[in-house]
């Protein structure tokens, strides 16, 4: 058989990208040599619905050992009691959640789109405000901070059946326990969506959802630093408390219910593949490494945040709790895309996103986020987040000039030649 080339040139040269830029979007990372080795292999020949030991195909005993070795890492890491880690992304892991609890038409409370939430959070354009009703709650204008007095009174008026905690874009930390308290009140289930920063709550760097979530949803492939993919979990399995059924019509255990809507609910053969990249980013994740790289992660986002505020930037809440933050460019004459397109110019990679009570489309938007989790990886410490804010700076404040962007372009490539990837580290 003739022998692929167009792809693998291609491949190459994403390779050379990634390496060669300042990779700043905020839910980007790279995997180590071994997840990304592992989703290279024979496992993706594999059929395996159901879950392990209760398959619907025969010869599965492998990967039910790698899907077991996943399970029990991330319950570990976690400390979670039951996990399902069979989504195939994040938006899946939502969707699996939603039709297992909630019945079409049923209300969904989630922190709107427009000021840091998610798509999957019940946006009119996504699955999660098409099949269910849903009502959101803000930032407050002066702080930039979730307003959780708001969120109560929403939560009392509207009586939700789910309320959603998490974000796409959102630099501070969150009360997980007063959202609980608000949950009860109103006899709403609690779901924290915890894509974004997993790996500094894995860490314990950040407050834990597990103690008051009834379900908790992630991403592996964020500051978790694993394969794309998704995952669901519980602090504590429970009886589901609205007499729901899985698709047999039993009325069981939020586990069991949680499995359906997975799988048979919303998909069909899960990635072993992945899941053993999983199992991997896992074991990754547990060691003493990964939390020295999570509070660097934090150190950067900081000196970054702080960096910014002291140029005169506008950094939505004055700072960051995490590994992201929110700029409004308009104190600066710019849309976020026109930011996002002069720093591209210069292999500065972040994007364009919305700020509370923007006055743009969210095709131009009138900010910036930007991470730090993928530039951590790579080995970049305080010094050199001092050095890309400044060039930023050069590039945002000469947009016009291309003499500029070609410039700091060469200072970006000749700051990060000495930085591997994290896969080529081991
Ligand atoms: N697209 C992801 C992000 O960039 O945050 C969320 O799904």
């Amino acid at each position: 058989m003739k022998k692929e080339v167009i792809v693998f040139d291609l491949i190459e040269k994403e390779y050379h990208r990634q390496k060669d830029g300042v990779e700043l979007i905020a839910s980007e990372n790279f995997a180590s040599d071994q997840v990304i080795a592992a989703m290279g292999t024979c496992l993706t020949n594999k059929y395996a619905e159901g879950l392990p030991r209760k398959r619907y195909y025969g010869g599965c005993d492998v990967v039910d050992e790698i899907e077991q070795l996943a399970i029990d890492r991330a319950k570990e890491l976690f400390g979670a009691e039951w996990v399902n880690v069979q989504p195939h992304s994040g938006a899946q892991a939502n969707a699996a959640v939603m039709l297992a609890v909630l019945k079409p038409g049923d209300k969904i409370l989630g922190f709107n789109l427009s000021h840091g939430g998610h798509l999957t959070h019940g946006s009119p354009v996504n699955f999660s405000g098409k099949l269910y009703k849903p009502v959101f709650y803000n930032v407050k204008k002066e702080t930039g901070i979730i307003d959780y007095e708001k969120l109560a009174e929403t939560a009392a008026s509207e009586k939700p059946k789910l309320i959603i905690a998490g974000a796409s874009a959102y630099s501070r930390d969150w009360d997980y326990e007063a959202m609980r308290t608000i949950a009860d009140k109103e006899g709403a289930l609690l779901m924290a969506d915890i894509a974004h920063p997993a790996g500094l709550i894995a860490s314990k760097l950040l407050n834990d959802p597990l103690p008051h979530c009834h379900i908790i949803t992630t991403t592996t492939h964020k500051t978790l630093r694993g394969p794309r993919g998704g995952m669901i979990m519980m602090g504590q399995n429970f009886e589901n408390p609205w007499g729901l059924t899985t698709p047999k019509g039993k009325t069981r255990m939020m586990s069991a219910i949680l499995d359906s809507g997975v799988f048979p609910g919303t998909q069909g053969g899960p990635l072993e593949h992945v899941i053993a990249a999983k199992a991997i980013a896992f074991g990754e994740a547990l060691t003493d490494g990964f939390k020295s790289y999570c509070k660097q992660v934090k150190i950067n986002a900081n000196t970054m945040a702080d960096a910014f505020v002291n140029k005169g930037y506008q950094v939505i809440s004055n700072g960051t709790d995490n590994h992201c933050m929110l700029i409004d460019m308009r104190s600066k004459g710019l849309t976020g895309k026109q930011a996002e397109e002069a720093l591209v110019k210069a292999d500065i990679t972040l994007n364009k996103n919305m700020v509370p009570f923007d006055d743009q489309s969210p095709f131009v938007t009138s900010g910036i986020r930007i991470g730090t989790p993928a530039i951590t990886t790579r080995g970049l410490k305080e010094e050199h987040i001092l050095q890309i804010v400044a060039m930023i700076d050069n590039v945002l404040i000469n947009h016009e000039n291309p003499e500029i962007a070609d410039s700091v372009r060469s200072e970006v490539n000749k700051l990060m030649k000495p930085f591997p990837l994290y896969s080529e580290e081991w």
